[in-house]
């Protein structure tokens, strides 16, 4: 792959910074079933992972029916299916996540939005269907991207972030059932962003 540009931000990385930390957590309620946690700039020396990951991660574009045609998805997935493939830099942001969330962690997906026309529509994430209570934790490396909330039957967007640079989103409570969310096309984007998603099958509480 072509090496993908991603502009700096003059206040982004902050090297002195302690990576991995939950200290500035900030934990924000949708309503009183749903919540996002936050921390910003969580994984301070994100652009290197993003190299990594540009160079060795099994990306792929995925196809999606629409009514009669094949139509390609508007980014690049990469999928670990099998969290013991993980390379270390994942694995290390994965057993730190399952621990501080007492969650098997189980299943990583990266997307790759190569530039503002890349975008994943409104949706709730699929792990709905087996689990009442899913997490979703998101790592955010490179451009920062609007990232969008509203409730699942409609309506307004409720809530608004643009993580990038190493941010850490958590999306907990009834997140995926009773609202959906969106990285709309953005002809303002500075550049590459991925998003590190990590997914679990088993209930919160069950890590052994
Ligand atoms: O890139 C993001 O922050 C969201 C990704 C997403 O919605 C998904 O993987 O289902």
């Amino acid at each position: 792959m072509e090496p993908l540009a991603w502009q700096d931000s003059l206040f982004g990385s902050d090297p002195g910074r302690e990576p991995l930390s939950f200290e500035g957590l900030r934990h924000e309620p949708l309503d009183d079933r749903s919540w996002i946690d936050v921390v910003e700039g969580w994984l301070p020396d994100h652009a290197a992972l993003f190299d990594e990951l540009q160079q060795t991660a099994p990306w792929a574009q995925r196809t999606r029916r629409m009514w009669e045609d094949e139509v390609l998805e508007p980014r690049l997935v990469a999928v670990y299916g099998d969290v013991a493939d993980l390379p270390p830099s994942l694995e290390l942001l994965r057993a730190t996540l399952s621990s501080r969330y007492d969650v098997a962690i189980d299943s990583c997906l990266v997307n790759l939005y190569r530039d503002g026309n890349d975008a994943v529509a409104w949706h709730g994430d699929t792990v709905r269907k087996v689990l009442d209570l899913p997490l979703v934790f998101t790592v955010s490396l490179g451009a920062r991207r609007q990232f969008l909330l509203r409730r699942v039957e409609g309506g307004p967007v409720v809530r608004g972030y643009t993580p990038g640079e190493g941010d850490l989103v958590v999306m907990g409570g009834r997140t995926q059932h009773e609202w959906v969310h969106t990285v709309p096309r953005d002809r303002r984007a500075s550049g590459a962003r991925m998003s590190v998603t990590f997914r679990h099958s088993r209930p919160v509480g069950t890590r052994r």
